[in-house]
């Protein structure tokens, strides 16, 4: 299925998609009596404020003359499935980013598509937990920009990656949460350092999900699929790393 993104659906689904941004946190957050008992003794409950209001707070932007002057790649460095080189070979002409899962308009978005649609750029930090760690400039739309204009149904609470590289035949996958997938910071990413984003890096859309970890961080990103449960995913576990070697799901920094 084709379907174009026009600017007039992004704004119907921006209509419709804003409930989403209500998670169940928001709605605690916004009751008063909720919060009253939530916060009743100051300290036992320091952690669990934390974690109810601060998981939407940005992380450091830093300038241009904070990057890194190389930023190292990282996991794959080419899927080189006959599928995927045939794409590079046609500069990304035939790739298209299907949007699906618990979603009422599912999508299926070409790279100019995504390149028009209004982008944010940001020079943030990633960190691997391999122990390095690079300051690079990303640019492209915000994931919940696309979700809405998919019109993400209230039913769907983890967003699901499939990438265009295997591991043991079995392509790389990865899971976010709704908070992290409407953070401002988390984008589908078609530039790094202002140059279209490069095979290494994940060409042509990876995803940048600020808050967390470099494994989070979906390179060649083919399909996103809203979910409720991550329970028929993989493993079971949410990701490729998180069913094999058990790295944490949750990776927030
Ligand atoms: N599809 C895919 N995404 C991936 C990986 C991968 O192997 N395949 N590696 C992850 C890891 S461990 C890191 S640290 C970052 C590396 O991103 P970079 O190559 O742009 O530095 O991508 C992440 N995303
Ligand atoms: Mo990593």
């Amino acid at each position: 299925m084709s379907s174009i993104i026009t600017r007039r659906a992004l704004v119907t689904g921006a209509a419709v998609g804003a409930g989403v941004l209500l998670t169940g946190c928001d709605k605690i957050a916004a009751n008063p009596e909720a919060r009253k008992i939530l916060f009743m003794g100051e300290d036992m409950n320091r952690g669990l404020q934390r974690a109810l209001t601060n998981r939407n707070a940005l992380v450091p932007e830093f300038s241009p003359a904070q990057m890194s002057p190389i930023f190292r790649s990282n996991g794959t460095r080419d899927p080189g499935t006959p599928d995927y080189t045939a794409m590079v070979a046609n500069n990304f002409a035939d790739y298209r980013l299907q949007v699906g899962g618990l979603v009422d308009r599912p999508l299926s978005v070409t790279l100019p598509q995504l390149r028009q649609m209004p982008s944010r750029a940001q020079i943030t930090r990633h960190d691997c937990v391999e122990g390095w760690s690079a300051i690079g400039k990303w640019q492209g739309p915000k994931l919940g920009a696309l979700l809405k204009a998919a019109q993400i149904r209230d039913s769907a609470r983890y967003v699901v990656f499939t990438c265009a590289d295997l591991y043991g035949g079995t392509p790389y996958y990865e899971s976010v949460d709704l908070v992290d997938a409407f953070h401002p910071q988390t984008i589908l990413a078609w530039a790094l350092n202002d140059q279209v984003l490069d095979v290494a890096h994940g060409a042509p859309v990876r995803l940048r999900v600020e808050r967390q970890l470099g494994y989070k961080h979906a390179k060649y990103v083919m399909r996103i699929d809203a979910v409720d449960s991550l329970a028929g995913i993989g493993k079971g576990k949410g990701g490729y790393w998180e069913d094999n070697v058990d790295y944490d799901w949750y990776a927030g920094i």
